[in-house]
């Protein structure tokens, strides 16, 4: 389940993170005309409604059943929208809580569906006591996670008072991929794995040996759905991402951590380091990675001194530039909303605060208004998915570095990139490895060849690479450090 298929010349998935099922349609045109691959959507089935604090973002990592009216919208409009994007040819992956329903207390779900999780009774599924892991499987006596050292501890308790599915059992697999064979009919192509460092290998591989092929409507016959599997492996627990790599794809949380340091300048990181980067840094094999700088976690939870978000804007363009330029791993783009952050001892207080809305509804995105920051269409992002797709498959070449934070190479001509992150202007022929012609700027302009276009002014304007691949390159400081060129 970690080959994926896109349109020929795409790769790369965005996370709407929170969109509503019809902004994203709408979104779709943008995206295929941009060259994404695939959308991440929020979790599609009946969640729980969490009002204290007031509609979080994260009532909907609680699931009260399969059935699909949720925060983001209908059935039908969550139908709607896979058909749309998928006769453009971009692709929905969903975000699939399986591990787990929702923590205790008792309600009704965004669908109308009732919900004891004290009981352990969901009828909307139905899942009854039977269904979840209990004193007889989880050896705490809190019932909770309490150390991550032991992998049944980790397996078999609750994540943070989230009643814990029994997924061994047939019954339990037989729901889990029921729901995702109904999205798979619909058209949806995938599915990220929410904790799946908390489901044993064995059950999560049963559980998808169960899924049915993708509708053939849209993807050739006998392609089976994209699993990308949630594992947090810092290399320091019990459980490893390792584990997960022969069923699917794997998160690789190091990525985004190992590349804001790098780009922050911490613990004495340096671009130039980057030679190597990815399995050369000890992290996963980049064909069984999927690799963000910050995902809807981390840019809230994580380590906010090292991972790098929209908030910082500029460093956060290099980050990506760099992720998009080099080949490892399955990239992902976050696109966020925007919240007051309360910062107090290194901890975020508003964490929680959901999408723009108001009474638990989501209102409307509009990109660039404050509230939605769009990330994915940033010019300095959208054109380096593009300089992405024209290099898939071709490798890293012409590495050149100063020894410090002063980076330059090309993808066996087809691109070339230059990144300056420090004082002063880089100014130096390179050699590129690209055929002879002009090139536009691809992070201050709108086209790749001249008219380079002038994206409010800002366009570095053309470069020539002369016969033998040279070029005479300058790179600013400050404000979007890079040039880079594509064929
Ligand atoms: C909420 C409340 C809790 C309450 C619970 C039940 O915040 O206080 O007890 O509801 O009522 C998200 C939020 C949670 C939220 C949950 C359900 O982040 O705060 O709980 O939704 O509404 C571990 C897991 C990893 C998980 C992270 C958050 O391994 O799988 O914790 N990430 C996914 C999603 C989350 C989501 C869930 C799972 C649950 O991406 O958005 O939670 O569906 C080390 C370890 C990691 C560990 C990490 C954090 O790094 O190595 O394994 O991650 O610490 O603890
Ligand atoms: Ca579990």
């Amino acid at each position: 389940f970690g080959t994926y298929y896109c349109q020929s010349g795409r790769d790369v998935v965005v996370h709407l993170f929170e969109w509503k099922w019809a902004d994203i349609q709408s979104e779709c045109s943008w995206l295929a005309e941009h060259g994404y691959c695939a959308v991440q959507v929020s979790p599609p089935m009946e969640h729980r409604i969490v009002t204290d604090p007031p509609y979080p973002w994260w009532q909907r990592y609680q699931p009260v059943s399969y059935s699909m009216n949720s925060r983001s919208g209908s059935e039908q409009q969550f139908r709607d929208m896979v058909e749309a994007c998928n006769d453009l040819g971009v692709y929905i992956y969903i975000d699939d809580v399986i591990n787990h329903m929702t923590g205790g207390g008792a309600g009704v779900g965004s669908d109308g569906s009732s919900f004891d999780g004290d009981a352990r009774d969901y009828p909307g599924v139905p899942f009854g006591p039977f269904d979840f892991n209990g004193p007889e499987q989880c050896p705490t006596a809190s019932g909770e996670i309490e150390d991550y050292g032991d992998p049944i501890q980790v397996r078999n308790c609750m994540l943070v008072g989230l009643r814990d599915l029994r997924g061994g059992t047939a019954y339990v697999q037989d729901q889990t991929a029921g729901y995702m064979n109904k999205l798979i009919d619909w058209g949806v192509a995938g599915f990220r794995l929410d904790a799946a460092k908390h489901m044993w290998p064995a059950d999560v591989s049963d559980t998808f040996a169960k899924l049915h092929d993708l509708n053939a409507q849209w993807f050739p016959s006998g392609t089976k759905a994209y699993v990308y599997q949630e594992v947090i492996d810092w290399g320091s627990e019990a459980v490893s991402g390792s584990e997960y790599t022969g069923i699917g794809r794997v998160t690789e949380f190091r990525h985004g951590k190992n590349i804001g340091d790098v780009v922050r300048k911490n613990f004495g990181q340096r671009m130039s380091y980057l030679s190597n980067y990815g399995e050369g840094w000890g992290q996963l094999n980049g064909l069984d990675a999927f690799v963000f700088i910050d995902n809807h976690d981390t840019q809230r939870t994580g380590d906010l001194n090292s991972i790098l978000t929209f908030r910082q804007s500029n460093m956060y363009k290099i980050a990506n530039a760099f992720q998009l330029a080099w080949q490892y791993g399955h990239v992902r783009i976050m696109s966020s909303y925007y919240w007051q952050q309360d910062i107090q001892d290194g901890r975020d207080h508003n964490e929680w605060i959901g999408p723009p809305g108001s009474g638990g509804s989501t209102s409307d995105v509009v990109c660039f208004d404050g509230d939605w920051i769009c990330e994915h269409r940033w010019r300095q992002i959208s054109n380096m998915v593009r300089f992405h797709n024209v290099a898939l498959g071709y490798p890293v070449s012409n590495w050149w570095d100063n020894g410090g934070d002063r980076i330059a190479f090309g993808r066996s001509g087809r691109g070339f990139i230059v990144i300056n992150n420090e004082n002063g202007e880089l100014s130096q022929s390179f050699s590129t490895g690209l055929p002879e012609g002009q090139y536009c700027d691809v992070i201050t302009c709108d086209n790749n060849r001249p008219p380079c276009g002038d994206s409010g002014g800002a366009c570095r304007g053309e470069f020539s690479v002369d016969g033998s691949g040279q070029a005479l390159i300058t790179v600013p400081a400050g404000e979007d450090p890079m040039v880079a060129l594509h064929v």
